[in-house]
């Protein structure tokens, strides 16, 4: 915990908040990789929001009763081009998710494969950027567990998400492939999961199919839709514009946490 930036903030902050931001860690700090993550200062609202959550606090999470009847759709509702359209056309049997990167045994995973994955379900609100929210069911494998399978390298430090779509912005001419990346904190957050199904069903093609990310501290640009790829890296700064994201790129913040 000593490699927590801006200690400094707390000064002021009391001894319940101290304890509340200690409280937790111990397992996460084991891991040299988290720890540096955790040791570059990122920015104030990163740093901030860490200091205040511990980095195992969970999301909110709803009840059934809650889940919204109509969950918005947003960004991309089906990616263009034959490869997806034949993927789709085959329910994604022959659809395959590549984790590579810094990994020591890259793997690719067949929809089944994941599924026989760990798993988690969890009822979370989806907040947009944008001033919407819609609660939602979400089944999906562990990211975490994932990552230990495909056994993560001391210089990973991203896990960035390459996506099947293409994306236009108001900006004329302005076109490029949607891809997302988060820090290991988040990747290892027992809530970050790898969802194939949304309220109990097969996930459909508009929520990202067939698979998309779900990081419930984060806004919803963060929750990458249409993964095709998983890549460990050191840094995304060789990666399209350099931001860590597709919205990122376009000056959103990377660190997006609610
Ligand atoms: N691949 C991809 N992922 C994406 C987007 C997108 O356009 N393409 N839009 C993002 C935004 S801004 C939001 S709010 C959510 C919307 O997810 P939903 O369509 O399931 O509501 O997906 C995010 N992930
Ligand atoms: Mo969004």
């Amino acid at each position: 915990m000593t490699s927590i930036p801006r200690r400094g903030l707390l000064a002021g902050a009391g001894s319940a908040l101290l304890g509340l931001t200690l409280a937790g860690c111990d397992q996460i700090t084991r891991n040299p990789s988290i720890r540096a993550t955790l040791a570059e200062a990122e920015g104030l609202t990163k740093a901030a929001q860490r200091l205040i959550l511990s980095p195992t606090a969970l999301a909110r999470e709803f009840a059934p009763a809650d889940i919204s009847p109509d969950f918005r759709a947003n960004g991309s509702l089906r990616p263009a081009g034959v490869a997806y359209r034949d993927l789709a056309a085959g329910q994604f049997a022959d659809w395959r998710l590549q984790i590579g990167g810094l990994v020591d045994r890259p793997l690719s995973l067949s929809l089944d494969d994941l599924r026989a994955r760990p798993a988690r379900t969890q009822i979370t609100r989806h907040d947009c950027v944008e001033g919407w929210s819609s609660i939602g069911q979400w089944t999906g494998a562990r990211l975490s567990a994932l990552l230990e399978a495909a056994g993560l390298q001391p210089q990973a430090r991203f896990i960035v998400f390459h996506c099947a779509d293409r994306l236009d912005t108001f900006a004329k001419g302005d076109r490029g492939l949607y891809y997302e990346s988060i820090d290991l904190v988040d990747a290892f957050h027992e809530q970050t999961i790898l969802a194939y199904e949304m309220n109990g069903q097969v996930l459909p093609v508009k929520h990202g199919a067939p698979l998309r990310l779900r990081v419930e501290r984060q806004l919803g640009y963060k929750h990458a839709k249409y993964v095709m790829r998983i890549e460990a890296v050191e840094s995304f700064a060789h990666i399209a514009g350099g931001q860590g994201g597709f919205w990122e790129d376009r000056g959103y913040e990377w660190y997006a946490g609610i």
